[in-house]
């Protein structure tokens, strides 16, 4: 029931192109291949071959659970947020993270796929949201924490889905990239105040966040690509346009520096600048871990599923008043 092993929603999408069956599906294909090979977009209404669609819906609305499960570990802190101030940034990220989940199961809902669906393969622990969320936040240093490290690693892979061949996809990440990018300073900025102007163990709770959230944010950049299943087939139709292990490395070089200036030791005694490769080396990841998290057996992997099916069922009444509503709006609209 927990795991999130599996998402029947195109699993087999990276098995390699579906049979073409005629010669208009083998004209249509090579149109196809010849828009991506220049680097067009592909709109909703364009033909497309199956697989690209369904690795697509794989993509995507694991992204848009990720940002729905995500709400959940930050919205524990609003009430406890330590000033008006915090606690009305925080808001309104956890309210940002809410809209993205939109924009995301919209896109993934133009390949023909209905939000229910997508909704019943997240509760019925079938499909995959990102692998950090399923890590306690245990105190407010992990919000700062949470923005400057997972919301800076969500930008470093997102950016590039800008520039996505699927069009909807790519223009709802414009939006979503210039709020993620709010994201990371403000927790930037709230790890800053304590390192610069908190007490000794204001400090030592903001140093405990980074030991803890460093190893799973690096993580979400998913498996090394030499054992990266779906990378090659999603870079070929530019679905993915920078591999796992580069993204993983850029963010690494840009984050070492601004740990420096806030004053934090990233734990990894291996963390060291390479002359020649001009990037920084790191130590090994615990790819063991990343698997049994992906797996359902995290430390809050259950946690996160039960609440969002207690969200969903809790907000049953809600739905089915909207519907009532907007049947007996439909039916005075026919009687005017
Ligand atoms: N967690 O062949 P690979 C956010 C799975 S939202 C769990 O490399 P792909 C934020 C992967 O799905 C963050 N599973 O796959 C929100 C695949 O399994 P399936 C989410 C992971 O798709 C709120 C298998 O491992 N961002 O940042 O080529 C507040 C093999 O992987 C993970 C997105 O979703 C993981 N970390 O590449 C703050 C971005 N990594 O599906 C922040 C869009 C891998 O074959 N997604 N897996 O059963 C992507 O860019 C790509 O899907 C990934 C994986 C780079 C994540």
């Amino acid at each position: 029931m927990y795991t999130q092993a599996m998402d029947t929603m195109g699993k087999d999408a990276v098995d390699g192109e579906k049979t073409i069956r005629s010669a208009e599906d083998m004209q249509r294909q090579q149109r196809f291949d010849a828009h991506i090979d220049a680097g067009d977009f592909i709109e909703a209404k364009d033909w497309m071959p199956d697989n690209y669609r369904k690795t697509l819906v794989r993509q995507i609305s694991q992204h848009a659970h990720s940002e729905i499960v995500g709400m959940l570990p930050e919205g524990n802190w609003i009430s406890r947020a330590p000033t008006l101030k915090r606690k009305a940034i925080l808001l309104a990220k956890v309210q940002d993270e809410g809209g993205h989940g939109l924009y995301l199961y919209a896109a993934a809902e133009t390949l023909g796929t209905s939000r229910d669906q997508m909704f019943e393969a997240l509760h019925s622990g079938k499909a995959k949201y990102s692998s950090i969320f399923n890590y306690p936040t245990l105190t407010w240093a992990d919000m700062g924490t949470v923005g400057w490290l997972v919301d800076g690693a969500a930008i470093m892979n997102q950016v590039p889905i800008c520039r996505c061949s699927y069009a909807p996809y790519a223009r709802a990440m414009i939006r979503i990239c210039r709020e993620e990018s709010f994201h990371q300073r403000q927790g930037f900025e709230a790890l800053l105040t304590m390192m610069k102007q908190g007490t000794d163990a204001q400090k030592a709770m903001v140093q405990d966040a980074v030991n803890r959230w460093w190893w799973p944010s690096i993580m979400m950049f998913g498996p090394p690509d030499d054992q990266s299943p779906n990378s090659a087939q999603s870079m070929r139709w530019g679905i993915k346009r920078i591999s796992n292990d580069e993204l993983r490395q850029k963010f690494i070089d840009a984050t070492v520096e601004q740990a420096r200036i806030l004053g934090v030791t990233l734990p990894d005694p291996d963390l060291k600048w390479n002359e020649e490769r001009q990037a920084h080396d790191f130590g090994t990841i615990d790819w063991s871990e990343f698997w049994r998290v992906v797996g359902g057996d995290g430390p809050c992997n259950r946690e996160r599923l039960a609440a969002r099916v207690k969200a969903w069922d809790d907000g049953a009444w809600v739905r089915d008043a909207a519907l009532a509503h907007a049947a007996r709006q439909q039916q005075v609209a026919l009687a005017a």
